[in-house]
C-alpha cells in the first residue's frame, strides 16, 4: 500500500496519508512521501490549493512509535531533521493554500503538521492530542512555535503538559481550528473550502500567507515593510486587474490564478 495517496482534481491536489492501520503514524516511508507530494504541489502550476487528509478513522497518531525502537530505523536524531522539519517548513513556504482536513483523532506531530496548515477544519468526531509529554518528549513540528501564537500560552502550556484529548467542538471555540463539520458531511465541506481557495487569486494568496509568516516574527514597522513590498507585487498579478475591473463593471471576475 502506497503510504500516501495523491489526486489532482479541479485544480485541487488532495494528499491522503495512508497507514490505516496504526491511525497514520508516521514512518520514515510516509514522511518522505508527503515531502514528495508537497514538492509536486509547489512545482505544478495547476494546482492552486492543497489538502491533506488521513485514510481510515484517523489523521495521524504522530510518530509511529515502533520505528523509534527499531534498530533498523532511522534514529532520534534525523527524525526531527529529515522528516518533520521538512514537512512544516514544506507547508509554510508552499505558494498556494493547504487545507488541515483532519478526519479523526492527530496526536503528536500530527497535530501539530495540522496546526501549521493554513485552513484547519476538522469532524465532529476528531479530536487532538499534544501526546508528546506522556512519553517524555517535548512538542515537536513547530507545535511550540504555532499553538502558544494561534491560542496562547497559558492553554497551549497546559494542553502541552497534560496530555489532554480536546474535541474538535472545543478546538473552534477556542481559535485552535477554523471550523468544525459534522461527520457525515464533512468531506463534501473540505471540497467546498477547497474549491472556493481554488478559484480565488493564487498569487494573491501565496503572498498573504508570506506576511502572515513574517508576522510571526516581526515588529509593527518590519511589518507594514512587509505588506508594502507584497502588496506591490500583489497589484501586478493579472487577477488584481481582472478583480478591479470586474467589480467596475459589475461582473464575475475570471481569476486565473496568475
Ligand atoms: C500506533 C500509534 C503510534 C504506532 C496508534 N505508533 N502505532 C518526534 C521525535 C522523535 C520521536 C518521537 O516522536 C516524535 C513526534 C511524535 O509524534 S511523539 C508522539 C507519538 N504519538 C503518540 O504518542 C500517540 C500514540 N497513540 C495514542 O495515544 C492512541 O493510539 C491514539 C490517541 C492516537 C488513538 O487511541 P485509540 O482510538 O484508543 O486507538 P488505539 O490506541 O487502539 O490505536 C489504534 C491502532 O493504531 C493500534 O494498533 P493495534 O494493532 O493495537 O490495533 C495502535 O497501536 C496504533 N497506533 N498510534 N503513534
Amino acid at each position: 500500500m502506497p503510504p500516501i495517496l495523491f489526486e489532482i482534481k479541479n485544480s485541487i491536489a488532495s494528499i491522503t496519508l495512508n497507514r490505516p492501520e496504526k491511525f497514520n503514524a508516521f514512518n520514515k516511508e510516509m514522511a518522505l512521501a508527503l515531502q514528495n507530494a508537497l514538492d509536486k504541489c509547489e512545482q505544478d502550476d495547476t494546482i492552486r490549493c492543497v489538502y491533506i487528509t488521513g485514510a481510515g478513522k484517523g489523521f495521524c497518531a504522530g510518530q509511529d512509535l515502533s520505528e523509534i525502537t527499531d534498530p533498523e530505523g532511522p534514529g532520534m536524531e534525523k527524525i526531527l531533521k529529515e522528516h518533520y522539519n521538512p514537512i512544516v517548513t514544506k507547508i509554510r513556504n508552499l505558494n498556494k493554500p493547504v487545507i488541515a482536513a483532519v478526519n479523526g483523532v492527530a496526536a503528536g506531530a500530527g497535530a501539530n503538521i495540522a496546526l501549521c496548515c493554513d485552513v484547519v477544519v476538522a469532524a465532529q468526531s476528531a479530536f487532538f492530542i499534544q501526546a508528546f509529554s506522556k512519553i517524555g518528549l517535548i512538542p515537536d513540528s513547530g507545535g511550540t512555535f504555532f499553538l502558544p501564537r494561534v491560542i496562547g500560552m497559558q492553554k497551549a502550556s497546559a494542553f502541552m503538559m497534560l496530555g489532554d484529548k480536546i474535541s474538535a467542538q472545543e478546538a473552534e471555540r477556542i481559535g485552535m481550528i477554523y471550523k468544525f463539520f459534522p461527520d457525515k458531511t464533512f468531506i463534501t465541506e473540505v471540497e467546498k473550502i477547497a474549491s472556493i481557495l481554488a478559484s480565488m487569486p493564487t498569487n494573491g494568496l501565496a503572498y498573504t500567507k508570506m506576511a502572515l509568516n513574517k508576522s510571526m516574527e516581526s515588529s509593527l514597522q518590519q511589518q507594514l515593510q512587509t505588506e508594502d513590498e507584497l502588496q506591490q507585487k500583489a497589484a501586478l498579478t493579472k487577477d488584481f486587474k481582472e478583480g478591479v475591473n470586474a467589480f467596475l463593471e459589475k461582473r464575475k471576475a475570471k481569476l486565473s490564478g496568475e
